[in-house]
């Protein structure tokens, strides 16, 4: 999105300065005319893109500042972190515990959700990457250390906030994960 950005404000600039140019010819200095062809050139093209890219922008821009959201760093060195997922207007979530990232079945997956408040979150485990717990940083949460695929662990999030949570035994190589609730 920078890129996009950084481009809109060249865009802006390319535009602003052929409406200065074009002042300065109508004022005859004729020193500019030389970049006027080419600056009115890319002033057009520019706004044919500017257009098509305004609208998805708006949209992908909201998308996308939450998907590089890092929750202060939390999820920044969490491989499969891409992006927070979007499990609001639904009553259960689940989460695997023990999925393939991080160098190994270290990693929650989705690494990051946002729920509904009400929402129960089961973390369930894979069965791979040996033992993991879910254990929330601020103590909201906390499962046992299991390793079984048949283990599970629920809980229900009745408060707004952004829970930010680990595998204790893995957190060091990135098993994180976080729960925006809104
Ligand atoms: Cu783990």
């Amino acid at each position: 999105m920078t890129r996009t950005t950084e481009l809109s404000r060249r865009q802006f600039t390319a535009l602003a300065a052929s409406s200065v140019l074009t002042t300065a010819l109508a004022g005859c200095t004729g020193s500019s005319a030389d970049s006027s062809p080419d600056e009115t050139a890319e002033a057009t093209a520019t706004t044919t893109n500017g257009e098509t890219a305004e609208s998805p922008n708006g949209d992908s821009d909201s998308a996308e500042s939450s998907g590089r959201q890092t929750f202060d760093g939390w999820l920044e060195d969490v491989e499969n972190y891409d992006g927070v997922r979007d499990k609001t207007g639904t009553d259960a979530v689940t989460v695997d515990v023990g999925t393939e990232a991080n160098g190994g079945a270290f990693g929650f997956g989705p690494a990051a959700i946002r729920i509904s408040t009400g929402t129960t979150v089961t973390w369930e485990w894979t069965g791979e990457g040996g033992s993991h717990n879910v254990v929330d940083t601020d103590g909201s949460f906390e499962s046992e250390l299991a390793g079984s695929s048949s283990h599970t662990f629920e809980h229900t999030f009745e408060e707004t906030g952004t829970y930010t949570y680990s595998c204790v035994p893995h957190e060091t190589v990135g098993m994180k994960g976080v729960v925006v609730v809104e």
